[in-house]
């Protein structure tokens, strides 16, 4: 059994978990910040969990191309309540940040059970502060920065070198002290990739883990690349492609899959589980 040690809770990764999606920046591209108050956030978290999700994922920055800038003080003063509201839901709580001091305060005031870091915890002090924390971690590779990161994304070989990024950074947290079940990669999709990277990491998930050398977080969820394989300007119109994108990184070995719609998904996973038992379990 594979475990994750996320803060308040061991997770049994042997069967894929949800993530699901809390944004509460009034600028979100998928949820045109519906829940920039705490009270319809706590119901738009009751409503996740109820549809099957593990983790409830919460973010005040949006890392969307062109998303306007939010300082760190505006970024803590809007997840801050939200994360105080459902701590008391006895769920694993991930904050989705980049920066250091936004940590910190969430650190401090014990609100977290797992930090969530597009960059990698690459921002200054960001290492060493959850290092020493009792939380679990997720490292994703992005390259360039959300501003400009789709503008001429390059790799001679995406696989290898995703894999060694986030080998690298896992050795890292490894040398600060950090026990390997506490670690979690993700490939990143959408960060600094061209379509035909985005589908290259999916086809290959298997090996950015192998070189990972710890479970994978996938997030797929309504992003751009779906819109481009299924011609879909509107984000919230990607369910279909949103779910089959899912179900693909789940059956490539994804443990955490991070989304918006946590129904859909949860329905497909449970086809899959049924499946799976039954061909374990029984023949003709
Ligand atoms: C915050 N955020 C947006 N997309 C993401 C992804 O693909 N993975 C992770 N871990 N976080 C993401």
């Amino acid at each position: 059994m594979t475990t994750f040690q996320c803060g308040r809770f061991a997770l049994d990764l042997s069967r894929p978990l949800i993530m699901g999606i809390l944004n509460v920046t009034p600028d979100s591209f998928s949820d045109g910040g519906r829940f920039d108050r705490s009270d319809a956030a706590l119901l738009h978290a009751r409503q996740l969990l109820a549809d099957g999700a593990g983790i409830l994922d919460i973010g005040g920055e949006s890392t969307r191309p062109g998303a306007p800038y939010v300082s760190p003080e505006d970024e803590w003063a809007r997840v801050a309540p939200v994360l105080e509201a459902v701590r008391e839901l006895g769920v694993p709580v991930s904050l989705d940040t980049r920066r250091a001091s936004v940590m910190q305060a969430a650190l401090d005031a014990g609100l977290v059970d797992l930090i969530n870091d597009v960059s990698a915890l690459e921002d200054e002090g960001a290492l060493p502060l959850v290092a020493k924390a009792p939380v679990g971690i997720c490292l994703m590779h992005k390259q360039g920065n959300p501003g400009t990161m789709q503008q001429k994304p390059e790799y001679e070989d995406v696989v290898a070198e995703v894999g060694a990024y986030l080998a690298s950074r896992v050795a890292l947290c490894l040398q600060a002290g950090v026990v390997r079940e506490r670690i979690l990669a993700d490939p990143g999709f959408g960060f600094g990739k061209t379509l035909a990277h985005n589908l290259t990491l999916l086809a290959k998930l298997p090996q950015v883990e192998q070189r990972a050398g710890v479970p994978l977080l996938v997030g797929l969820s309504r992003k751009s690349m779906l819109g481009a394989i299924t011609g879909e300007a509107e984000p919230a119109q990607r369910l279909g492609a949103s779910v089959a994108a899912a179900m693909e990184a789940a059956r490539r070995g994804a443990k955490i899959i991070r989304v918006h719609d946590v129904k859909a998904t949860q329905q497909a996973l449970q086809v899959w589980a049924a499946l799976d038992s039954m061909t374990s379990s029984t023949v003709s």
